[in-house]
């Protein structure tokens, strides 16, 4: 199985760059923002619950997404593997991932870590909040505490797979075809 970390922070192209990766490896997707939007167009508990913290740009409890992503790796058979976009996000989020594939007898091979400034961020994101419908990329405070929560909650995950020799820092600025082939060199010495 290959099992792929997408990481950066908001609007560094995480969700883009995961469309490429899972049509090139034939990889199950499993995006925690998606599902949550999911769960929030069907009006779901879980929905209604999340959907307090992301109006915001905080981060969702770790239980919370900790579960929904269990549930969706058990729901999920005959695959070659995962990508996990957005996910993991605290270092709670990391150990549980970690033990989770433990529990199907795999791993994590690599983490890509997208690189891209802050004020690159702001204008991407604003500029997809013009068409997104997105209640979090609309105004330019919501993003601010988002990026603050990714320096402040998120950051030390990249850590914890540095730790682990499996941080591939990645630049996320230049053409999306040009950032899918640097990440594609990476993911193919893991074939
Ligand atoms: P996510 O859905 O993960 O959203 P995101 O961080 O904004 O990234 P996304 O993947 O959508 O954007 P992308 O960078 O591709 O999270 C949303 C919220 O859900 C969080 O704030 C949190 O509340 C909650 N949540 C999700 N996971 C959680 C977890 N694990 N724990 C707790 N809470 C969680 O793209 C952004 C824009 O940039 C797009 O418009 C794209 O077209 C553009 N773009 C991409 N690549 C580009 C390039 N090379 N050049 C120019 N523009 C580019």
């Amino acid at each position: 199985m290959l099992n792929l970390v997408l990481f950066g922070p908001p609007g560094a192209g995480k969700g883009t760059q995961s469309e490429n990766l899972i049509n090139k490896y034939n990889l199950t997707h499993i995006s925690t923002g998606d599902l949550f939007r999911k769960h929030i167009g069907e009006k779901t508990a879980l929905g209604k619950t999340a959907q307090k913290f992301m109006d915001e740009g905080n981060l969702v409890p770790d239980e919370i997404v900790i579960g929904m992503v269990d549930d969706k790796i058990h729901s999920t058979s005959n695959t070659n593997g995962f990508i996990f976009d957005g996910f993991p996000r605290t270092i709670a989020q990391a150990k549980a991932l970690d033990a989770l594939m433990a529990k199907n007898n795999t791993q994590i091979n690599t983490m890509l870590a997208l690189k891209v400034s802050e004020e690159e961020l702001m204008k991407r994101l604003l500029n997809r909040g013009k068409t997104s419908g997105r209640i979090d990329d609309q105004n330019e405070e919501k993003i601010r505490n988002r990026i603050n929560v990714y320096n402040n909650e998120t950051t030390p995950v990249a850590n914890y797979y540095a730790s682990q020799q499996k941080l591939n820092s990645v630049k996320g600025v230049g053409s999306i075809e040009e950032i899918f082939e640097s990440l594609s060199k990476i993911v193919d010495t893991h074939l």
